[in-house]
């Protein structure tokens, strides 16, 4: 199987947890072997037992209750705890020395942006032969919302380029979306059309300062043209399957065998892959 890491971020809420059970669940009905990896000290239930766990190394009600931190607070200091303590998590990986991890993380963004957490665990799992690949999860919701689209985006964006790793946008929760979730408008979301988003954004603003500032960020992700999402509907298999060939193809699974198609969400669009 080769080592292989999907490190799965996001926004708190965004489906994390969700897809990380059930892309285990999938390959397992497949036959592949993958095992859980949580470093979210706040989680407290999963479908499939981590089989590393940093809730093993630091528990965050300790830290709430005996350094008096708030619940974000605590979870940092965990995270940095776990950073000082990194031979343990080197340890832990040293039993699936070989084998496929998916890593269902905290949603914190400063995480991924101004502390170097999330660079850190990247660089450990690199140093010891992975190759990890960032799968950036993003709620559907999100997109009846400009300004928590725009941040989205720009979060999804950032975790991108702080983590200099393959990666994958995923729309999570297109069930929610239904029908709407099949029309032309999503999937200008999904191929991020920064001219219908700068469009929508105004309608929310009438402030030429704040229309300035959209400009010059909606400008910052179409001349990156870096970011675009793959839809997950959980509830469809096909679905499933497609995000998880884009992830097999970021991360060059099964190089060694016979290369496969990529299925693509837009038969239109053919040049999205570099992108994500
Ligand atoms: N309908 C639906 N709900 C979802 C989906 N993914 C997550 N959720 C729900 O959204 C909430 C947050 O999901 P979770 O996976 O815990 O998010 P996390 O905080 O990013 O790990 C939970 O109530 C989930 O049941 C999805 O694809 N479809
Ligand atoms: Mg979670």
């Amino acid at each position: 199987m080769g080592k292989l890491c999907q490190l799965v971020m996001g926004p708190a809420g965004s489906g994390k947890s969700t897809f990380c059970s059930t892309i285990i669940s999938h390959a397992q009905a497949t036959k592949r072997s993958m095992h859980l990896v949580n470093l979210d000290p706040a989680a407290e239930h999963f479908e499939y037992k981590p089989a590393i766990d940093i809730r093993d190394l630091i528990s965050l009600d300790d830290v709430v209750e005996e350094l008096h931190y708030g619940p974000n607070g605590g979870l940092i200091y965990c995270l940095e705890f776990l950073i000082d303590n990194i031979d343990w998590l080197e340890d832990e990986l040293d039993n699936y020395a070989e084998d496929y991890l998916i890593i269902d993380c905290p949603g914190q963004i400063e995480l991924y942006t101004h502390i170097p957490v999330m660079r850190t665990v990247v660089e450990v799992l690199q140093r010891l032969g992975y190759r990890v690949g960032g799968i950036y999860c993003l709620d559907s919701q999100f997109i009846d919302d400009p300004s928590k689209f725009f941040a989205g985006v720009l979060s999804a964006m950032s975790a991108m380029v702080q983590l200099e790793i393959a990666h994958i946008n995923v729309m999570t929760k297109m069930d929610l979306l239904g029908e709407k979730g099949k029309t032309l408008e999503t999937e200008r979301f999904l191929d991020v059309d920064t001219d219908m988003m700068l469009e929508r954004a105004a309608q929310d603003t009438s402030m030429t300062r704040f229309q300035d500032l959209n400009i010059a960020m909606t400008r910052l992700i179409s001349e990156f043209n870096l970011v675009s999402f793959v839809p997950l509907d959980i509830t469809d298999e096909d679905s499933i399957e497609l995000v998880l060939s884009h992830i097999d193809h970021a991360l060059q699974y099964g190089e060694d065998v016979e290369p496969k198609e990529l299925p693509d969400h837009d038969a239109d669009d053919d040049d999205d892959d570099a992108s994500m």
